[in-house]
C-alpha cells in the first residue's frame, strides 16, 4: 500500500458547498462542510464509511444535512423562537486562520479549525455575542475528535446560557443486531413519554422500536456494538455529561421528508450532550466540549442476539 502523507484539502462538495477533506497516512478520512461545520463522512483505513447520511439528505441551506454529525447549539430539543436544535448547523462557518493555541498531542496532526460568530440576523433571534470554535481532528489511528470551544465575547456584561449536542449518526448494518453498553442503570428522560424520568434496567440496550432518550450524567465512555460487522464504535466525551440515544423506527422515518423509509434499520444516533444542566458563560468565559469516536473490531463476539430476548425484552 502506498504511504500517503496527511493532508487537509478545501474543495467543492454537494451543490458546490465548500467542504474540507482530512486524510491520514493509513487511508482514513473525514469530510466536513463549511455549511453547519457539519461532518458528513468518517472513513476507516479500508475506506468504509462509519457515519450515516440519508440518501435523501438535502445539501442546501437553510435545511440541515440529515446525518453525519449536526452541531446542536445554542439549544438541543428546545422551544421558543429558535429551531429545536438551534441554528449552528444552519449557518455558514469560516476556516479559523488564527485560532488561539489549543494543546493537542502529536497524533492530532491532521485537523481543521472552523469558527462561527453571530450575524446581525442571529442577534435578532439570540441576542448574545460569542465565538464558537470547532476543531475537527483525524488522528493517525483514524479516530475522529471534535473539540468545541464557545466563548462569551459580550462587552455589555451579559451572561448567556445554552444547551449543546454532537448529534452523531452512526451507520450500523442492522439496528436489531446492535447493542449499546455503558448506559445500563442510568437515569434518562424519555422524549416519547413527555420527558418523564426513568431508570434504565437490565444490561446492554437493544433496539426493537422507536427510541428517543436523554441519559443524564452518563459515563464518559459509551460503546455501540454492531454484531454483524463485528465492529464497536467507542464514544468518549468530556464536558458533555449527557447522552441522547435516538432511532426513529419505521413510522417516524416515514414522517421525516429527508429520511428514507427503511433507513432507520441502518443508523443509530448516540449524541454526547449537555442538556439537563444548561451551561452559563459570563463575559470572557469559555466552555469546552470534546467528543472522540473510534471504530474497533469487536473482539468479544457473543454471536447473534437471541431473537426471543431482543423481541420480548
Ligand atoms: O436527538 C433526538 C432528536 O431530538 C429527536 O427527537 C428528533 O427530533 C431528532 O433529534 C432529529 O431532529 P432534527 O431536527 O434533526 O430532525
Amino acid at each position: 500500500m502506498t504511504a500517503r502523507s496527511p493532508s487537509v484539502e478545501l474543495c467543492k462538495g454537494n451543490n458546490g458547498l465548500g467542504k474540507i477533506v482530512l486524510r491520514e497516512t493509513r487511508g482514513s478520512s473525514v469530510e466536513v462542510y463549511l455549511y453547519g461545520a457539519h461532518v458528513t463522512s468518517w472513513k476507516n483505513d479500508h475506506g468504509e464509511e462509519l457515519l450515516f447520511v440519508s440518501n435523501k439528505a438535502i445539501f442546501k441551506p437553510p435545511k440541515a444535512i440529515r446525518g453525519g454529525i449536526p452541531i446542536c447549539f445554542p439549544q438541543f430539543a428546545g422551544t421558543g423562537n429558535l429551531e429545536q436544535h438551534g441554528f449552528a448547523r444552519n449557518r455558514l462557518w469560516s476556516i479559523d486562520e488564527s485560532p488561539p493555541h489549543l494543546a493537542v498531542n502529536s497524533s492530532h496532526r491532521t485537523f481543521v479549525d472552523l469558527i462561527l460568530k453571530p450575524t446581525e440576523e442571529d442577534f435578532k433571534i439570540w441576542p448574545h455575542s460569542y465565538e464558537f470554535r470547532l476543531r475537527v481532528v483525524l488522528t493517525i489511528g483514524g479516530d475522529l475528535i471534535l473539540i468545541s470551544r464557545i466563548r462569551n465575547t459580550s462587552t455589555d456584561g451579559k451572561p448567556f446560557t445554552f444547551t449543546f449536542a454532537y448529534h452523531t449518526y452512526f451507520t450500523v448494518s442492522d439496528i436489531s443486531e446492535v447493542r449499546v453498553e455503558g448506559l445500563e442503570t442510568q437515569d434518562y428522560l424519555d422524549n416519547l413519554k413527555e420527558r418523564e424520568r426513568f431508570t434504565e434496567q437490565g444490561d446492554a440496550l437493544t433496539f426493537e422500536s422507536e427510541v428517543d432518550k436523554i441519559y443524564l450524567n452518563a459515563p464518559p465512555k459509551i460503546a455501540i456494538i454492531d454484531h454483524e460487522k463485528k465492529r464497536t464504535y467507542v464514544l468518549w466525551k468530556e464536558g458533555l455529561p449527557d447522552a441522547v440515544v435516538w432511532n426513529p423506527w419505521d413510522k417516524k422515518a416515514k414522517a421525516i421528508a429527508d429520511f428514507g423509509d427503511d433507513e432507520y434499520k441502518h443508523m443509530l444516533c448516540v449524541e454526547a450532550a449537555a442538556i439537563e444542566n444548561p451551561i452559563t458563560l459570563k463575559p470572557g468565559e469559555e466552555w469546552k466540549g470534546l467528543q472522540e469516536i473510534s471504530a474497533v473490531p469487536s473482539s468479544y463476539y457473543s454471536g447473534p442476539l437471541d431473537p426471543h430476548k431482543v423481541l420480548h425484552g
